[in-house]
């Protein structure tokens, strides 16, 4: 009986939990490739389903998107050096995001003379073989080892694993040379029981007490998170916080998965860094949250009291990071609100968020969520010829599409228009990035549909994406993966005929620039003739793909039920919605 390193490896990742390979193969996997079809024939049920993705970083994404979702490691197999830089921004966007994924690259044979099985064969493995190929994306893994034997290659992946699925999540770097991988071994496992990764933290007593203190000593308090949605059991626990402490606001700044649901009064809704609420509060916890606001725009006043709770406060990836924080505490933010929640509950600090005062904070926190709503009612609009912006698009998918729709979002300038509009309610139903390489989406989202097709919830998911940013999703191999393995997914389009984000950067360093005088063609930021976005998506899927463009609002009216009826009945869709031209309106820099 074979039983090489590479069928153990393979073995390995299923008894720890991984149930999908998204794999690019290469002259680096003939024992993987062995493997997998020993394992397919043998272990039926038992063995990692393996997803043929013709881009490295839509494997990266796809696997991305099912772990976040699913808070379930998954796992990506590439070409060596190549295909590791295959993987491009989507190793990134797994870091920042925080997306368990474990990433295995094959090294270029070491012997030359076939002294080993798995020797060079090729040409190739001359050109392949690279000085430290893990240096390719080792700052952004949170650990990468080499296999350097098949004897202990189960522990390899679990400790690789350890830290995929420790907190701060991450990806993880395997590699191994071919000769390795060919290894015969006799069968072994480990008892998974003895390799759980690290559990979460808590805040210490003294914590507890000083911040619930403060939270309810405030007149104005906020609370500004960006990853704790994550967790979905996390905005529950934040709802029970805001409705113990009545005023207490809170503001999600878009870390990558929806933190509190907007039908309750102290939703602030999704905002990048800047706030008003940001600058009149006098307490602010600012929870797992990388960015809660960008000083050259908006900062809190002098004299607020800010307490940090993250699962990494000292922000280990960023050269520099500091907030004006009068105290900073490594905890799992569920386990820390729980902690204040209970304290609040069962201390002396219950009768002081009971009196008249806090009744009468509640009714003005619904006063102002109905202006809110109101606001954002009221950018519902058409253009006298009948074109549409993002903010009625998003209302009209809003209502389009089934009422627990999982948003998967890479909108870039449009996304808090998007965000405003799907006003997300029920936890985990919002997804984006959270990093900033462009193209995550369209592999996210085909990973989260498989997600919850696994987990028997079969949930409808909808890619919001912006047209740039549609190209650099690589659709050829987006559309191809979903027709393949019928991954029915909704593609919506933002067609504002290029990059609208360069000229915002511009404007905010250079208001008055030579730059903000002229066209998108003189910035370079134009993708005008527009691409038939959707057609290169059909052309992907071989032509079955449901395609259409819309530009006014009654063609959307028309368009947007087809498509999601074309998606719930297991086809992909995409909708290139043509957003009312904004070019004009930027000339002479307005
Ligand atoms: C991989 C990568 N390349 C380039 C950028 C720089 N960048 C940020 S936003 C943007 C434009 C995105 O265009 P689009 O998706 O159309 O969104 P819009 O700006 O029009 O809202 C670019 C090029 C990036 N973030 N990531
Ligand atoms: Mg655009």
């Amino acid at each position: 009986m074979v039983y090489t390193a590479s069928f153990a490896f393979l073995e390995a990742i299923w008894e720890a939990g991984v149930t999908h390979c998204f794999v690019n193969l290469g002259s680096d996997h003939p024992s993987i490739i062995e493997a997998i079809v020993k394992g397919q024939n043998e272990k039926k049920g038992r063995f990692p389903k393996i997803v043929t993705c013709p881009n490295e970083m839509v494997a990266l994404s796809m696997a991305d998107g099912y772990a976040r979702l699913t808070n379930k490691p998954q796992c990506v197999i590439v070409h060596v050096d190549v295909g590791t830089q295959g993987l491009g921004a989507a190793v990134h966007n797994a870091s920042c995001g925080r997306a368990p994924v474990l990433i295995f690259a094959g090294l270029s044979p070491f012997t030359i003379e076939g002294e080993m099985r798995g020797s060079r064969t090729e040409y190739i493995h001359w050109i392949q073989d690279v000085p430290d190929q893990k240096q390719i994306v080792s700052q952004y893994c949170r650990y990468t080892g080499e296999i350097k034997t098949g004897k202990n290659v189960k522990q390899m992946v679990n400790r690789a694993l350890s830290f995929a699925m420790s907190e701060p999540k991450g990806p993880v770097y395997l590699y191994g040379a071919r000769e390795a991988m060919e290894e015969d071994l006799e069968p072994y496992s480990l008892e998974q029981t003895y390799w759980h990764p690290v559990e979460p933290s808590a805040l210490s007593q003294d914590a507890v007490k000083a911040i619930a203190e403060a939270l309810t000593e405030a007149q104005e308090p906020l609370l500004i998170t960006g990853y704790s949605g994550r967790n979905h059991a996390t905005v529950g626990e934040l709802v029970k916080l805001a409705d113990t402490v009545r005023g207490l606001r809170i503001l999600d700044t878009g870390g990558s998965d929806m933190c509190f649901p907007a039908n309750h009064p102290a939703w602030l809704g999704l905002r990048y860094g800047v706030d008003p609420s940001i600058k009149t509060a006098d307490v602010i916890v600012v929870l797992d949250c990388d960015v809660p606001w960008i000083n050259t725009q908006c900062h809190p006043k002098a004299g607020a009291k800010i307490f940090h709770i993250d699962v990494d406060p000292l922000k280990q990836q960023m050269p520099i990071f500091y907030i004006k924080a009068l105290r900073r505490f490594r905890a799992d933010s569920y386990t820390a609100i729980s902690q204040i929640y209970s304290y609040i509950n069962f201390s002396d600090l219950k009768q002081k968020v009971s009196t008249a005062e806090y009744s009468d904070r509640w009714d003005k926190l619904q006063r102002l969520h109905k202006e809110k709503l109101d606001t954002i009612t009221s950018e519902v609009k058409i253009s006298e010829n009948g074109n549409f912006a993002t903010s009625y698009l998003a209302h009209q998918i809003r209502k389009a599409c089934p009422e627990d729709t999982i948003w998967v979002v890479e909108a870039v300038t449009q996304t808090v228009l998007v965000a405003d509009q799907l006003q997300a309610n029920l936890p985990g139903s919002w997804l984006n990035c959270g990093g900033g390489g462009l193209g995550w989406s369209g592999g996210a989202a085909l990973g989260v549909k498989l997600a919850t097709d696994d987990q028997g919830k079969k949930k409808f998911v909808c890619q919001i994406v912006g047209d740039g940013t549609f190209l650099f999703s690589v659709p050829g191999s987006v559309y191809w993966i979903a027709q393949r393995y019928n991954i029915p997914i909704l593609t919506i389009v933002l067609n504002n005929k290029g990059w609208n984000a360069p000229r915002k950067s511009l404007l905010l360093v250079h208001p008055n620039g030579a730059g903000s005088k002229v066209s998108n063609e003189e910035l370079n930021i134009s993708l005008a003739p527009t691409p038939d976005y959707s057609g290169i998506a059909k052309a992907a899927s071989g032509g079955e793909l449901w395609a259409a463009h819309a530009s006014t609002a009654k063609e959307l009216e028309k368009l947007l039920p087809e498509a999601v009826a074309a998606v719930m009945g297991g086809k992909s869709a995409v909708l290139d919605a043509h957003l009312e031209g904004p070019e004009g309106k930027y000339k002479g820099g307005a």
